[in-house]
Formats: C-alpha cells, structure tokens, sequence
C-alpha cells in the first residue's frame, strides 16, 4: 500500500476530496470503530448504531467500487480504542504509507491526530460551501458577527433564489416572520419514513447493547437511514409529504407529533449520506416548479447554507477557545430530569422524552423549551453541551457547540447572535399544546402552582441586568420589568430563587 487513507464515521461520502488524492488500484482506506469515540461523552445508543452501521455499510459500498478497506470492528481483538491509535498500528503494519486524511468534524479529533506523531496529508471537507478559511476572510477582525449578512453572501454566491438581476427572489433575503404559526388545532405532520433494520444494522445493535447498556436512551425502535438511497428515500419522503407546510409550521410543537414537518435528515446529512448542494438545488427547483411555497424553501435553505455554515465557520475560526466561554459565569450542575425526563413541567418533559426514545428534538424544542431553560436556571455551558451533544443523533461537535453554547446559552456574549432566546412560558403557549395539559398553570407567575418558566425568565433578567439591559433587543422586557411594582418584582426573584433552590437540593421541578 503506498497511501492509506482515513476515513472517520462522519465522512461517508463518495466526493470526499481525500478520495481524489487515493487510487483505488495501489491505495486502501482505513475506516475504525473505536470505544474513545463511542465514549468520549456517554452518547446516545442509537447514536452509535448510526454511525458504526453506516460506517459498516459505506465499507462495503466503498469496496463494491473497487476499493481496499481496512475496516477495524470495535471488538477486534488488537483494536487500540482510539483513532490516533489506529492510525499509528496500520501506517506500522502496512510499512509506512503516505497517510492522507479529511478535516475533522472536531477539534478534539483533529488535534490527537496532528499531534500522533505521523505526518499527515490533509484535504479540505469540500462537504461545506464555505471553508474555513473563507470563512476566516469573511469574519476578517470583527468582534461580533451576524449570520444574516453571512447568509446574503451564501446565496450570491451559490445563485440559490436569486432574481434575474442578482437581488433575491421574491423581493426579501428572508420570509422567517411567514415561518411562525401555531399548528391548527388537530392538525398532524404526515406519516414518518421509517428504514428497516437490516442484518448489518441488528449486528450492530446487539453490539451497542452488549457494550454500552450504561449510556442513556432507548436502543430499541432505530429506524434512521444508514445507506445512501435509504438517505435519498428519506429526503424523497420530505419533498413531497413536508416541505411545503414546513415553513409555516417550522416553530410549533405539539403533543405526539415529534417530527411535525422537519425532515429529520440532519443526522443523515451530518455523517455524509445526503448532499448539501443536491438538497438545496431540489428545493430550489420544488419551488420554481409551483410546489413549495417561498417561505418553505427560503426557509430550508437558510438553515443549511445559513445557520449550519455559519457555525461550521465560527466552530472552527474560534476553536479550541470558544469551548471554554461563559460569560454569565453559570455553574449551576445539568439537573437529572434532562437523563430521566422526569418532571411535572409538560413541554420539558415531552421534549426529553422524546428526545431519549428517538435521539431527535427539532429545533424549537432544543432552543426554546429545553435550551431555554437550561439559559433560565443558569446551568454550566460546558454541562447542557455535553448533554447536547450526548443525546441527539446529529450531534456532532462542530454543530452543536455554537449552537449551545452561543445561540441557546448566549455564553460567548453574543458574538454569534445578537440577543439570548429567553423566553417565559407564554412564547411555548403560543407555540403548542403542552401548556393545556400541564400540571403548571401558564398563566401565573408567582404561585406554587405557576409554570417555572415565568418566574425564572423575570430572575434571569434581573439577574443579568448588567449584562442585558442595554441590549435592545431586550428593550421592551426590561421596560416591562421597569414598571411592574416592587412587591411584584420581589414575589418573581422569590420564586425564581425557590425553584433554583429545589434544582440545587436534586428536587425534579
Ligand atoms: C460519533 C462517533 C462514534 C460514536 N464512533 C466513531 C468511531 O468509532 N469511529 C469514527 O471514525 N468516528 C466515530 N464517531 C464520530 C467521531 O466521534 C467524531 O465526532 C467525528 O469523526 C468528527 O471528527
């Protein structure tokens, strides 16, 4: 062999760059299955499924194109249990190849193996539109970014739904205030795509089962895609069921319908079965052809050549410093609820929940029901992130580290967005159908009966005056508080530190 390549379970594409520099004919690919990776923070099981039964299936479909895989099972006898490991034990056993490898999807990755004692050949993951060192360029010295005006360069420069003359099509950048219903009362998402379980994924299964019964979340019921087509079969299922209701409805929630109109195919996108640039020309194209609202597909491909470039671009720009920040100086530990799903607060409870059985939330949910209240009660950023990143299936560090620690947890002072999404328990009123069937009645504040919600959104408040108040995307909060009389504003700290008391003594709210 004279250059081996590594490919990580986050790299399953085809068109990897790195596939370019490797010939089939005198080259192999080293793919691993490692405990340090399924470890490092105790993930999801089904998480693990996903990433060692699409590991498994990209290794044969690799190898039905002619290449040589050296594919390392978890339970090999000689396996090492870290990718630096593994990738030290074959250079040795293969005499020495030149050693070619992807930008990683984590720092913490990346860093073990540029400091493993080889040297590397590294290739840029073409994956995203934006690299990291355009994206380095676009950032240039500026103390706070927006993503909106990252956004408006993304779209000139991917020509996605522009006009004729450059502007962008239908007259706005962004159709988000069209993206905001409240579902209609006994309205339902259509019917999930489900993938059957084949027998390299039941193999995996019991392996996970055998080996990593401790972590949390149900193992049982996985039903993601691990292969390309079942990946285009998804994003099929997508197309036509749910695209041209999921800009309307791309912020509620409601009782039983964790899918609602997302896609649910994050997870798929993120380990490299799906294709950025494919998803967002199919959309595009659903819309030019009359069968998918504007603020639909503007609202799609915002979030992917939007959000998740732009933190793919501030992941990487501030790593490893950015981990690190917390400037409300929270250290409040990650209540047990967040493992159990144990609590009487309805919306929390569902969201967990669901977010245990399925390794999946969607983005309300993880923002504003349980981020929010993990911003509320003030818990440590490195805490909530690593629950983040533990529990759904999509997570991988690049993405989920900005947008816990910066977009729900406000932790880096807002260079990433410009205000915290504080909310009380009215914006989740407004937004589902949890708060009729709650033991917390929404519509109080300072009871022993009212959403905790309330209370700890007027403490947070006042509790970060020094750091919110001139904010003015706060303006209107603090103007409220401004005028509420003081008995009122005591009775709200009251309860707020009552309910943080009973967070510190272990107590599920
Ligand atoms: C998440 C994960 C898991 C559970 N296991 C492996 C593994 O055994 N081998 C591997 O190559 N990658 C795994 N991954 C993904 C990595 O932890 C890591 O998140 C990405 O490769 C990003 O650099």
């Amino acid at each position: 062999v004279r250059r081996l390549g590594l490919v990580l379970g986050d790299q399953l594409s085809f068109d990897l760059s790195l596939f370019d520099a490797l010939d089939p004919a005198r080259d192999a690919v080293l793919m691993a299955e490692v405990s340090e990776e399924a470890c490092y923070v105790p993930h999801h099981p089904q998480k693990i499924v996903l990433v060692f039964s699409a590991m498994r299936h990209f290794a044969q479909a690799l190898e039905t194109r002619g290449w040589r895989v050296i594919y390392v099972r978890l339970d090999a006898p000689d396996n090492s249990g870290s990718l630096a490991g593994e990738l030290r034990r074959w250079h040795a056993a293969l005499g020495g190849p030149a050693l070619h490898l992807s930008e990683c999807g984590e720092w913490r990755v990346e860093e073990a193996l540029r400091t493993g004692g080889l040297s590397l050949n590294w290739h840029v993951d073409r994956r995203f539109l934006c690299s990291r060192e355009e994206f380095a360029r676009w950032a240039g010295n500026r103390r706070q970014l927006r993503m909106e005006l990252f956004y408006r360069e993304m779209r000139r420069r991917s020509g996605l739904l522009l006009e004729p003359d450059g502007g962008p099509l239908g007259g706005s950048w962004n159709f988000d205030a069209d993206n905001r219903k409240a579902l209609p009362k006994g309205a339902r998402g259509p019917f999930p795509a489900r993938f059957r379980q084949d027998v390299i994924t039941r193999e995996v299964v019991a392996l996970v089962g055998e080996r990593f019964a401790s972590h949390y979340g149900r193992l049982e019921g996985f039903d993601y895609p691990v292969t390309h087509a079942e990946a285009q079969e998804l994003w099929q299922h997508f197309l036509e069921f749910s695209l041209p209701s999921f800009g309307d409805y791309q912020d509620a929630m409601a009782e039983g319908e964790p899918y609602l109109f997302h896609a649910r195919i994050s997870a798929a996108l993120n380990i490299g079965l799906l294709d950025l640039r494919q998803l967002c020309a199919d959309v595009e194209s659903a819309h030019r052809q009359g069968q998918v609202p504007l603020n639909a597909a503007e609202g799609f491909i915002r979030q992917l050549i939007g959000w998740r470039e732009y933190v793919h671009g501030i992941y990487w720009l501030r790593m490893p410093d950015y981990a690190a920040l917390n400037v409300f100086g929270n250290r409040r530990a990650l209540p047990e609820l967040y493992w159990s799903g144990r609590t009487e607060m309805r919306c929390m409870a569902q969201a967990i929940s669901q977010t245990l059985e399925l390794g999946y939330a969607h983005h309300i949910q993880r923002l504003m029901v349980t981020g929010n209240f993990a911003l509320l009660a003030g818990i440590a950023p490195s805490a909530i992130c690593e629950w983040y990143l533990a529990v759904y299936l999509d997570a991988f560090e690049w993405v989920e580290l900005p947008n816990t620690l910066g977009m729900v947890m406000h932790a880096d002072g807002g260079y990433l967005g410009s205000k915290p999404y504080c909310a009380s328990g009215r914006y989740i009123q407004r937004m589902s159908d949890h708060c009729g069937a709650c033991r917390y009645r929404v519509d109080r504040a300072t009871e022993d009966d009212a959403c905790p919600f309330n209370s700890l959104y007027w403490h947070f408040l006042m509790r970060h005056r020094d750091h919110l108040g001139r904010n003015p995307r706060l303006a209107m909060a603090y103007r409220n508080l401004q005028r509420m009389d003081e008995s009122r504003v005591a009775a709200l700290w009251q309860r707020g530190e009552q309910l943080l008391a009973r967070l510190d003594a272990g107590e599920a709210l």
